[in-house]
């Protein structure tokens, strides 16, 4: 294991992680760049080449998983402190879901990890073939900082599985929890060399994983801007293959059938959960118009009682401070452009306090289709309330987006939401609920959201290589 911040980086240089709360500093975190991006792979490619990772049986490396899952549960409350300081999440919220996804998600690739079969195939003529399901290599994760726990978790639990070794990057603004977590992969006896963590910046140390030609694979969650780069790097190098998790603006279908108390708290919960910072937050939200005027006014009287604040000292609050200046501005700067564009302010639209990233939850009425608020990612506490009349309409207007990650559709109908379940885009759709995640369900969307899965038995395929392979079959009839 190779702690790059405990030590210092190549270059000596450090970078400051900030308490969003006050943008005051928590720690000074050593930066890795391209050389100690170098320094990781080698010691990733030589645990893959010569270590026992690889080598060990997969119900060995489920019995360590497991044992990482136990230290994980085990230290949750450390775990979910360090993510709130640094991301300015909710505590309790973070260890029962992100601390828990974590462990989740550990747990079922420790179970996977000794069910890793190939096939075998009768071929024609005097042969017969097998396929071996080998692990892929030196992985690369480069996380965000929105989920970085539940993050890490999901990247390198399939990898780790797998029979991987690999160099995970953190994001900038959040890199405490991924050195708690790589000191507890330590503990549960991962060997030397085959997690290696090296924070540090996106165009510097997150550049250098997806161009190295000793990488195998990289595994992304982060923005489209970015996902692009990775890709463009991919190619420039070796072609080593990419799955990446970006943006997304989810629709939510609310028809008329639906029961108003719950369709309203599923709306501003899968909006506002995680502050809006979650890539399938259901930033619009589509109401039918027989119901749409009851629904907005108890939308705005139920966000009356939303609080905002210290998530740490306050156990009413609902809401924390975003993750740190840039998206707090980009944030508001969205809030400005949607009242310049003629987008109706139903509630909040303003920052709110002096100290710390605080923004008021925001409901956005009258929104047009074609306003900027409408099509990008905000990626904060903003929703757009728009009204609609039939399926077809609703269907056609939630496609009607470069992004197709998640969906939501709230109705008694059962066809109806059938219909809707069949004709979304989408990598995910809740039906009458939201944000319902499992280390079982692949998580991971389509059009510019991205490709691949978390989660799931279809992200351990991301980390295996299909070998056939062929004998001679003499002398057999059969
Ligand atoms: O993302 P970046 P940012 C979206 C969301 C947000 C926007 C910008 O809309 O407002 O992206 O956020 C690393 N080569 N999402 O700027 O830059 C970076 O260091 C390699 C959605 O934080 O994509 C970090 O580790 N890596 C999303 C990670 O990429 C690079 C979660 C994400 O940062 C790099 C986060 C480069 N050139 C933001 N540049 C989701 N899908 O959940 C940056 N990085």
């Amino acid at each position: 294991m190779m702690y790059i911040s405990s030590s210092s980086s190549s270059s000596g240089r450090t970078f400051e992680t900030r308490d969003p709360r006050t943008g005051d500093v928590i720690a000074s975190v050593a930066e890795g760049d391209k050389d100690d991006v170098d320094l990781a792979v080698r010691a990733a490619r030589k645990a893959f080449d010569h270590g026992e990772w690889p080598r060990i049986s997969g119900s060995e490396r489920g019995r360590i998983l497991t044992r990482f899952a136990d230290l994980v549960e085990q230290h949750a409350d450390e775990l979910a402190a360090l993510e709130s300081l640094d991301a300015g999440k909710h505590p309790a919220v973070t260890k029962a879901v992100d601390v828990g996804n974590a462990a989740g998600s550990l747990r079922y690739f420790a179970g996977a990890a000794d069910k890793i079969h190939g096939e075998t195939l009768k071929m024609q003529g005097q042969f017969q073939g097998y396929t071996l399901r080998e692990p892929l290599g030196v992985a690369g994760f480069i996380i965000p900082w929105n989920f970085p726990t539940t993050m890490f978790a999901i990247k390198v639990a399939p990898a780790l599985a797998a029979g991987c070794t690999m160099v995970v990057k953190p994001a900038e603004q959040t890199p405490l929890s991924a050195l708690y977590l790589a000191d507890l992969a330590k503990k549960a006896g991962i060997p030397d060399g085959v997690i290696n963590v090296v924070p540090g910046f996106g165009p510097t140390a997150g550049a250098a994983i997806a161009s190295h030609m000793d990488v195998d694979t990289v595994s992304f969650t982060g923005s489209t801007e970015v996902g692009r780069l990775i890709m463009e790097a991919s190619a420039r190098s070796n072609l080593k293959p990419v799955s990446l998790e970006l943006g997304g603006k989810s629709p939510l279908i609310i028809f008329e059938d639906a029961d108003l108390d719950m369709a309203v708290e599923l709306a501003i919960s899968a909006n506002l959960f995680n502050k809006g910072e979650a890539c399938v937050a259901a930033s619009r939200v589509y109401v039918q118009e027989g119901i749409y005027d009851q629904f907005e006014k108890k939308l705005a009287e139920r966000m009356k009682s939303w609080v905002v604040g210290d998530p740490f000292n306050d156990p009413r609050v609902n809401q924390g401070p975003q993750v740190d200046k840039v998206q707090y501005d980009r944030v508001l700067s969205y809030i400005d452009q949607g009242k310049r564009e003629g987008a109706t302010v139903l509630t909040g639209g303003r920052p709110l306090g002096q100290n710390g990233y605080y923004i008021e939850p925001t409901v956005f009425t009258n929104v047009k289709e074609d306003m900027t608020i409408a099509k990008e990612e905000i990626f904060g506490p903003v929703m757009c309330l728009m009204k609609f009349k039939t399926v077809d309409e609703a269907i056609e207007r939630a496609n009607d987006t470069k992004y197709g990650l998640g969906a939501g559709v709230v109705t008694r109908d059962l066809d109806v939401a059938n219909r809707v379940v069949r004709s979304v885009r989408a990598g995910v759709v809740w039906v009458n609920c939201y944000f319902a995640m499992g280390s079982d369900v692949p998580f991971g969307g389509r059009k510019m959201s991205g490709f691949g899965k978390d989660e799931g038995m279809h992200a351990l395929d991301k980390f295996l290589a299909v070998k056939s392979v062929v004998t001679p079959l003499k002398g057999s009839p059969w």
